[in-house]
Order: structure tokens, then sequence, then C-alpha cells
């Protein structure tokens, strides 16, 4: 198990598409349990391979609460199968955006069809705050990250902020 250096806005990276994952193998589950380990010491509650540096369509999400039974879930090319027609908002954070929250509205919930991390196909009914996760995990894997569901002027003051400390930091290193 290792810690992966988790990157930041402005890195080209978190604006590009990932590539479906072509075999589930026991080097990919090594990845994506490392991918978790990262995301419980963040702490996050959902983490993208591209948030790590990693191209591939693949995410690891537990949405369990401080002090409830760990739930991991480990998501393989993940495919929307069916949204609803009925909206929940939430107000969102990135560990790619840190220290930055926005309201963000999207569909209450989604069913998706994916592979397990046994490489298995299955689907998921989500609903509440998964549904919530599980879409903006799934923005990160087409290079979508969560100010893009908000307006221009609070997505620019957001993104100016990251620029501006990112650049203060490495010039205090
Ligand atoms: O840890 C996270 N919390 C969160 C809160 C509200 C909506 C989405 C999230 S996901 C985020 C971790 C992250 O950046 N995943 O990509
Ligand atoms: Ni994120």
């Amino acid at each position: 198990m290792a810690l992966l250096p988790i990157i930041t806005v402005p890195d080209p990276r978190l604006l590009t598409a990932s590539t479906p994952v072509e075999a589930v193998d026991d080097a990919l589950r090594q990845t994506l349990d490392d991918m978790l380990e990262t995301m419980y010491a963040a702490p996050g509650i959902g983490l993208a391979a591209i948030q790590v540096g990693i191209a591939k369509r693949m995410l690891v999400m537990d949405v369990a609460r401080e002090g409830e039974e760990r739930d991991p879930l480990f998501i393989i090319n993940p495919e929307v199968i069916w949204v609803s027609d009925d909206d929940q908002s939430y107000e969102e954070g990135c560990l790619s955006l840190p220290e930055h929250y926005a309201e963000v509205v999207r569909p209450a919930e989604i069913k998706i069809k994916y592979l397990t991390r046994d490489g298995a196909p299955a689907e998921l009914h989500a609903t509440g705050l998964k549904a919530i996760c599980l879409q903006h995990e799934m923005d990160h894997l087409d290079g979508i990250l969560f100010v893009d569901h908000i307006s221009a002027l609070k997505r620019n003051m957001i993104l100016r902020k990251l620029v501006k400390a990112k650049r203060l930091q490495e010039a205090n290193v």
C-alpha cells in the first residue's frame, strides 16, 4: 500500500479525458488499493485515477460517515444507463481544488454499469450522497470539475485563487 500525490488545479491533466481500462489485473488492483488508501488519508469520499495522474477510467468511493463501518467501492469503466428527472443540490468540494466549495445541482439518482475490482460486470443504482459523489467522480474521467457546473463568475473566482495559491506555494518552497 502506498499514498499517491494528489494533483491540483491548475494542472492540465485534470482537464483531459481518461481512457478505458483494458485489463483488470493485479497491477490495476494495486493501483486501486493505493487510491483508496490515499482517499481515506486525504480525507475524501471519492477519488478518480486522474487525480493521482493516472488517465484511466476508474475511481474509488466511500460515503460512509465517520464512526460507520467502511464501505469502499471500486468502479472501473463506468457508463450511465439511467438518470432521474429530479435534481438535488449539494455543496461540493474537490481534493484537486483544495479549500473551495460551491453548491452544485445534479440528477438526484443515477444507474450505472461498470466493472468491479474483480473485473466482473455490475450495475449500481445510486441515490443521495452516493449519487452526488459518483457523478462528481465520473466527471473527472471526462476532464470536468465541479466548478464547470457553476456560474462563470464563481468558477473564475475559484480558479484564479487556486492559480495564485499555487504560485505563492511554489515561491515559498
Ligand atoms: O471528498 C470529497 N468530498 C465531496 C463532497 C461533495 C461532493 C463531492 C465530493 S468528492 C471529494 C473528493 C474528490 O475530489 N473526488 O474527486
Ligand atoms: Ni474531485
